[in-house]
């Protein structure tokens, strides 16, 4: 968004509401929402993420992409349902049941379909008490929510009949997500990064048709749609990594336009066109089989990371799930 009042929209020539630079574009509020909702359904061919025959489940945190996404499928059409976890995280804030509120009055607002997973109604802890006990999570729970989060949405989309699973991470995620793994050389998350994942035996297929949007169109939609999200961010976000990546991009792209999209699909093109060549999956083989309690695929010789988070009060809940990427 603008507070440039004199900019005039490129189709209509009625007020601007945003300015692009690296799209050479300025929209007012109707054609932003069209050029948005358009954008995304080019986005959704151009990948195959899915047809209008497939349901989806869109992940929703209760934030601003992820509502914004289910409001662009609702809009084009698509059957989308969501699935809200609450992950009771609410020391102070009240974060969690927050945002589960703002999921569902959305939801009721279009009389759509929300799925609700809470997790300490589930295993009688909330996850900051599970990752408490575990020695990755002890100072941190997001490498266990992460955990948590990868192994009920991929279930619940399984359990529920869905074959695509939807989330809405944009452009300045999957950016410094690439660039941490850029940095420290992680090949093999380099090789699953992508706009799709298609679905393999056990695992739904995962695909992010915001990942060409930044963050500053996807927060624009919002507003200009009227989306009541939860704007704090999880208390435990602070600090990380990625928060510190998008910092150091978002100042690149200050003085560079286009940068962040030009680094991602410059990194999707070389690899994809064989330019770049990344060990592939019959040189780093993974044996999966079921998991004995959830029946989840896994590397793991006995319980799955996620099942052996609630075995005993000393598990290190170690990385055996294909990660969501
Ligand atoms: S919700 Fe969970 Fe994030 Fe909060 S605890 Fe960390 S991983 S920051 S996307
Ligand atoms: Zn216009
Ligand atoms: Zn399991």
């Amino acid at each position: 968004m603008t507070s440039n009042v004199s900019m005039k929209c490129m189709k209509c020539n009625e007020r601007a509401v945003i300015r692009m630079r690296q799209h050479r574009l300025a929209l007012c509020k109707d054609h932003y929402i069209e050029w948005f909702v358009q954008q995304t359904q080019r986005f959704i061919e151009k990948y195959h993420m899915f047809t209008r025959d497939e349901k989806v489940l869109v992940a929703v945190s209760g934030g601003k992409d992820s509502l914004a996404l289910w409001d662009v499928l609702w809009q084009l059409g698509y059957h989308a349902e969501g699935l809200y976890i609450n992950l009771g995280i609410d020391e102070g804030l009240h974060y969690s049941n927050e945002s589960e509120r703002l999921a569902r009055e959305f939801a009721e607002q279009r009389g759509l379909v929300l799925h609700v997973i809470n997790v300490e109604q589930a295993h009688g802890e909330t996850v900051p008490e599970i990752a408490r006990r575990t020695r990755r999570g002890r100072d941190k729970p997001c490498a266990v929510c992460g955990l948590i989060k990868r192994h009920d949405m991929n279930q619940a989309a399984l359990e529920l009949g869905f074959n695509v699973l939807a989330t809405a991470h944009n452009l300045d995620d999957e950016v410094a997500f690439l660039f941490g793994n850029v940095f420290h050389w992680n090949l093999e998350q380099m090789r699953r990064q992508a706009p799709i994942l298609p679905e393999s035996p056990g695992f739904a297929r995962k695909v992010k048709p915001f990942c060409r949007f930044s963050e500053r169109e996807t927060a624009a939609y919002s507003l200009v749609r009227g989306i009541a999200y939860i704007e704090d961010e999880c208390p435990f976000a602070e600090g990380s990594k990625q928060l510190i990546y998008k910092d150091l991009l978002n100042r690149l792209e200050e003085v560079e336009p286009g940068a962040k999209l030009r680094f991602y699909l410059g990194f999707i093109e070389a690899r994809d066109s064989g330019q770049l060549v990344l060990p592939r999956e019959e040189e780093v083989p993974l044996e999966l089989h079921p998991c004995p309690r959830c029946g989840q695929p896994t590397t793991s010789p006995g319980l799955c990371a996620y099942c052996r988070l609630f075995e005993c009060e000393s598990l290190e809940a170690s990385e055996t799930q294909r990660p969501s990427g």
